[in-house]
């Protein structure tokens, strides 16, 4: 096999990385690429202006695929899941039981509390509307990416779940995203993809129905279309390459923290895969595992540009200094390989996801816990949460004022409505004094 040269980007202390070094770990969002945005808006602009007929262009154009209708026909999914490996199959509906069970447990309620005697106010979930869930084609076909989409939109009761997905040379999507989608209980799916599959569920189109929010990953066009429709639509957080971050003790598997770098690393050549071990003994055992490991990776190519590009083995002295790098770092997926992870989960901030010990595989997280792997990445863990139950809904918030109550307010909120000289405000509010 190949050998890698420099098969990680750092080691060493932590301590002793030079800032510039360490910026180029914390800061993983990448400029926005000036070319594809232009590219974006215009493709945008198409779609709004030609409606289908610039989809069933950009199906020629982009994917080679001469559609007959956008809408791909029932029947055809139901058949890919039938094609489907039955034991393929049963482990896609296992996942789809897990993640209904652990979204079925976020279900919110509806609260109402009396802010002043005779003032109510009160809020409600309402599931929404239609929901769209982008699901990638080409070199990222994930069934197991619909399934995290679809699930907890149908279990939060949204009315109508579309999947778009880009055609192959067929005129369909992939087969294993239409049974994805039956298996998952999507309403509709359209071979769409790209910014212009964005477009249509942002705007609508003759075929195909605008959605309240548009959710799943996506390339770097359709990741740029979904921040250009924001406003006309709801989108989840930007989700970008992913990424790992493993605490490790000395009671780590210095094997099972390389597998876990692996896995994350052969999804990108941008990939950020980062482990701070205390001890340097640990470490190194650990950097010689990935060396071996990404020796033999099946997906060497990609695997070897992430570990190159964002690869780093760390050694701390003790693990207090490892929270803070986590907290900055806010990495998409955290394990924690250290003697207590469930204590440890205490001290960490920022996390998209956390795997509680080395048993706990990134990978069992990626299909089969039944948590969402729709995760930020790029350090939005700091502000964002991963997909969950509650990006389908919205709340209604409503308030009332009983006759008593009403009485005691007027004259404050009249006093207020003055001091801001919105003279209709406080005749609104003085009017009910003694009516
Ligand atoms: N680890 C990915 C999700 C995924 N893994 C899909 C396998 N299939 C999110 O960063
Ligand atoms: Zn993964």
């Amino acid at each position: 096999m190949m050998s890698l040269p420099s098969f990680l980007r750092y080691r060493g202390p932590l301590a002793s990385l030079s800032r510039q070094d360490r910026q180029r770990l914390l800061e993983r969002g990448g400029d926005v690429d000036t070319r594809i945005a232009a590219r974006v808006r215009e493709l945008i602009a198409k779609v709004r202006l030609d409606g289908d007929w610039a989809l069933f262009e950009m199906a020629r154009q982009f994917d080679r695929a001469e559609l007959s209708s956008l809408e791909v026909p029932r029947a055809r999914c139901e058949q890919a899941l039938a094609s489907l490996s039955p034991s393929v199959a049963r482990a896609l509906g296992r996942a789809a039981r897990n993640i209904a069970r652990a979204h079925e447990a976020q279900k919110p309620r509806a609260v109402e509390v009396e802010t002043e005697p005779g003032v109510l106010v009160g809020r409600r979930p309402d599931p929404l509307g239609r929901v769209g869930v982008y699901a990638p084609g080409g070199r990222a076909v994930y069934p197991s990416s619909v399934l995290m989409g679809v699930v907890p939109a149908k279990v939060a009761g949204v009315g109508e779940v579309i999947v778009c997905s880009p055609p192959g040379p067929d005129g369909f999507p992939h087969p294993s995203v239409l049974a994805a989608a039956v298996l998952a209980g999507a309403d509709r799916v359209f071979a769409l993809g790209g910014a212009g599959a964005v477009a249509a569920m942002a705007y609508g189109t003759e075929s195909v129905p605008r959605v309240d929010r548009i959710v799943g990953p996506g390339n770097a066009y359709v990741a740029e279309a979904k921040l250009q429709v924001v406003g006309a639509v709801a989108i989840e957080a930007p989700a970008g390459p992913s990424e790992i971050l493993v605490v490790a003790d000395e009671t780590a598997s210095p094997e099972a923290v390389a597998r876990e770098m692996l896995a994350q690393a052969e999804h990108d050549p941008d990939a950020a895969c980062v482990t701070v071990a205390r001890g340097e003994g640990v470490a190194e055992a650990i950097a010689e595992q990935v060396r071996r490991l990404a020796e033999d990776a099946k997906r060497q190519e990609i695997v070897a540009a992430a570990l190159r590009s964002r690869g780093a083995v760390l050694s701390v002295a003790s693990l207090e200094e490892a929270w803070p790098f986590v907290a900055d770092f806010a990495p998409e997926h955290l394990l924690l390989a250290t003697a207590a992870p469930s204590a440890d989960l205490a001290r960490v901030r920022n996390a998209g996801t956390v795997f509680l010990g080395e048993r706990s595989s990134v990978a069992y997280g990626d299909y089969m816990t039944g948590s969402n792997h729709v995760l930020p990445t790029a350090g939005l863990a700091r502000a964002y949460s991963g997909l969950n139950l509650l990006d389908f809904y919205r709340w209604t918030t409503y308030q009332r004022v009983e006759r008593a109550a009403s009485e005691a307010l007027a004259e404050d909120v009249g006093l207020l409505a003055d001091s801001e000289g919105l003279f209709a405000h406080a005749d609104a509010a003085r009017a009910w004094r003694g009516a």
